[in-house]
């Protein structure tokens, strides 16, 4: 029997978060009726911080070829969900547009440049960063490239992420590596071809952070007073 679009409005806005998914994932099959409820659900939203079931219902929206579907988000999205803020005057749209592909190996070159970007100019030219710039990195900026991230990522990747696995393992290194699938025994992840680049990957997978000159970088983005701020 067809699908009765309009039952699957109220457990849509009403459902548990796995309820949603699995609606959102109907209606992109439906055609233009399902875009409409989709458009319907992102715009009653849309005073609410987003959640990573309006980034599934907006990555519908991002990668239909339906001009209707390219007219709601250019009037009402034309940045994405997720509020670009930056107090760098850095843009981060090319991240959000990658993210809503779900091109996270792309997105997360980008992320490296951005992060390069935030640290200023001489960080551009050296494309690595000293750990000292980190922790003088923007907490705004910091929070935009992560909520890019998780709301992106039904909430799986992001430095927000890797900071709570990495506490809830007393910061131990050695027992982060393999969680986050960078380590296998005494064998680095190889670069690029060795990561998984899509939601299979385990929590917290992405984005990468090159570890060849040591932890020091690291630590300080995941002790960064963003993630206390949120
Ligand atoms: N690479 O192994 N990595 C590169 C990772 C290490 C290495 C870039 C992550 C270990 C070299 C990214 C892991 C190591 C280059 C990452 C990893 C190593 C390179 C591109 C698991 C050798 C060439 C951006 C921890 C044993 C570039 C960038 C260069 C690149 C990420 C080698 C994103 C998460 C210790 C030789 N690796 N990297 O930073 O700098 O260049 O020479 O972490």
């Amino acid at each position: 029997p067809p699908t009765d679009i309009d039952s699957l409005r109220q457990p849509l806005i009403a459902g548990s978060i796995q309820v949603q998914q699995q609606i959102i994932s109907q209606l992109a099959q439906l055609g233009n009726e399902g875009l409409e409820v989709l458009m319907e659900f992102l715009l009653k939203r849309r005073d609410n911080p987003a959640t990573w079931v309006d980034g599934k219902a907006y990555q519908v929206l991002y990668k239909s070829d339906a001009p209707q579907a390219k007219e709601f988000l250019l009037s009402w999205f034309p940045e994405g969900i997720v509020p670009l803020k930056s107090e760098c005057g850095i843009n981060y749209n090319p991240l959000q547009q990658l993210l809503a592909l779900q091109d996270f190996q792309a997105a997360d070159r980008i992320t490296i440049e951005k992060m390069c970007e935030l640290s200023g100019p001489t960080a551009v030219q050296r494309k690595w960063l000293y750990f000292t710039e980190v922790e003088n990195s923007s907490a705004v900026d910091l929070q935009t490239i992560n909520n890019l991230w998780l709301v992106h990522s039904e909430g799986k990747f992001g430095f927000s992420v890797q900071r709570e696995i990495w506490l809830s393992l007393g910061k131990n290194w050695e027992n982060f590596w393999p969680k986050i699938g960078w380590k296998q025994g005494n064998n680095w992840t190889r670069y690029p071809h060795e990561f998984t680049w899509d939601l299979s990957a385990p929590r917290g997978h992405l984005p990468l952070s090159n570890q060849l000159r040591g932890v020091r970088v690291f630590a300080s983005l995941l002790s960064h007073p963003a993630w206390t701020q949120l």
